[in-house]
């Protein structure tokens, strides 16, 4: 059996390995850079505040920015976006203010879900629909939505982020063979970040590629070096004209790493090794890619410093601001769970107020 091989544009020194078919201009490379710092930024910034009792859980995505930036920006601004619990990047793309984010992640009293569930999280003005605790579950809803699309005979396309993990769903199995079925319009978008939590890629599937799944479904499949955003781009705009033309779903696989915890309530060095941590290091997806910026001339040391400076102080900021607000009122707690609150629960309410 062969496994596809990964498909890359960039080597790790940042040079042009690969002709693509698309031309980036100038301002949109640097745009995508700059979105991948502010994502690895903000995710620090999170890991740095959790531990004061900031924020609840938070799940970083340092490691993964190529994936999620590149994907993204390979999209149209109508375009659908699923996401899991992961794609904080995906949002800071699409330009969502950091307040909100922010209201979000502190509950505060102007959080949008009124502080229910966690990092969960959607945004319908730039079309980013709430994602489900259980894994893999939207990946039919996604598909679902995608067969919608076609029949209203939209040109909108819709993409749907999942991990390695969620193709072991039966979720993922039905979206999918679906997807398959009636030709819709959907990127199916697996970042194999090595990792369900604490349980390695080779113990979840006996499969040689996550990409290979695509093959009993009878869609396309790119399996890509996940740590190579202009790989991620390539593969993900030619998927999204193939979703565009009526040709039907793509299965990506972003081949890639989770640097970090799954989420702040985990500790990966129960289960993996430094060695393993630190040769996936080496494969920095922003070092590369500003290695690249660096050998066109388009980026440099004091640019750098001063994406950083600001965006830490637009963190900054934002965070002082948000400790200002107010939690949600107690009762909040019960509202938009029950149609009709139990006796119980009421009495408990009242306690607590009390
Ligand atoms: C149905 C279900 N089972 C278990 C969990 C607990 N859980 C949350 S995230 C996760 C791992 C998912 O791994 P993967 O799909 O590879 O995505 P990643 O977190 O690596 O991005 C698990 C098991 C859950 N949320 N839903």
């Amino acid at each position: 059996m062969v496994v596809q091989q990964l498909y890359k544009v960039l080597s790790d020194d940042g040079k042009i390995i690969t002709e693509t078919s698309y031309t980036l201009s100038k301002n949109k490379l640097v745009e995508m850079y700059q979105d991948m710092v502010r994502a690895r930024l903000f995710d620090e910034w999170m890991l740095k505040i959790h531990p004061m009792g900031r924020v609840s859980r938070f799940p970083p995505s340092i490691g993964q920015e190529a994936s999620m930036i590149g994907s993204i920006h390979a999209l149209e601004p109508g375009d659908w976006v699923f996401p899991t619990y992961r794609e904080f990047p995906v949002f800071l793309a699409r330009k969502t203010p950091l307040q909100e984010l922010f209201n979000r992640m502190f509950a505060s009293k102007l959080d949008i879900l009124k502080g229910h569930e966690i990092t969960l999280y959607g945004n319908r003005d730039r079309r980013i629909v709430v994602p489900s605790g259980p894994v893999a579950l939207m990946i039919p809803v996604a598909v679902g939505f995608a067969m919608a699309l076609k029949h209203k005979g939209e040109k909108d396309i819709c993409i749907a982020y999942f991990g390695d993990g969620a193709t072991s769903k039966a979720d993922f199995h039905e979206g999918t063979n679906l997807a398959g079925v009636f030709k819709t319009p959907i990127i199916l978008f697996c970042q194999n970040n090595q990792y369900a939590i604490s349980l390695p890629v080779a113990k979840q599937t006996a499969s040689r590629s996550i990409a290979a799944k695509a093959t009993a479904y009878g869609i396309a499949s790119e399996r890509v070096d996940g740590n190579d955003i202009l790989a991620v781009y390539e593969a993900t705009r030619k998927a999204a004209e193939r979703a565009r033309t009526g040709e039907g779903p793509t299965l990506i696989e972003a081949y890639t790493y989770r640097i970090g915890p799954h989420t702040t309530a985990d500790d990966p060095r129960t289960y993996r090794t430094e060695e393993e941590v630190k040769k996936w290091l080496q494969k920095d997806p922003i070092k590369r890619f500003r290695k690249h910026l660096e050998n066109l001339g388009l980026w440099n040391k004091e640019k750098e410093e001063k994406l950083i400076s600001d965006f830490k102080e637009e963190l900054r900021k934002v965070t002082m601001e948000t400790e200002k607000i107010e939690p949600p009122n107690p009762e909040t707690i019960l509202q938009d769970v029950y149609s009709e609150i139990p006796w119980f629960l009421e009495e408990e309410l009242e306690e607590l107020n009390r």
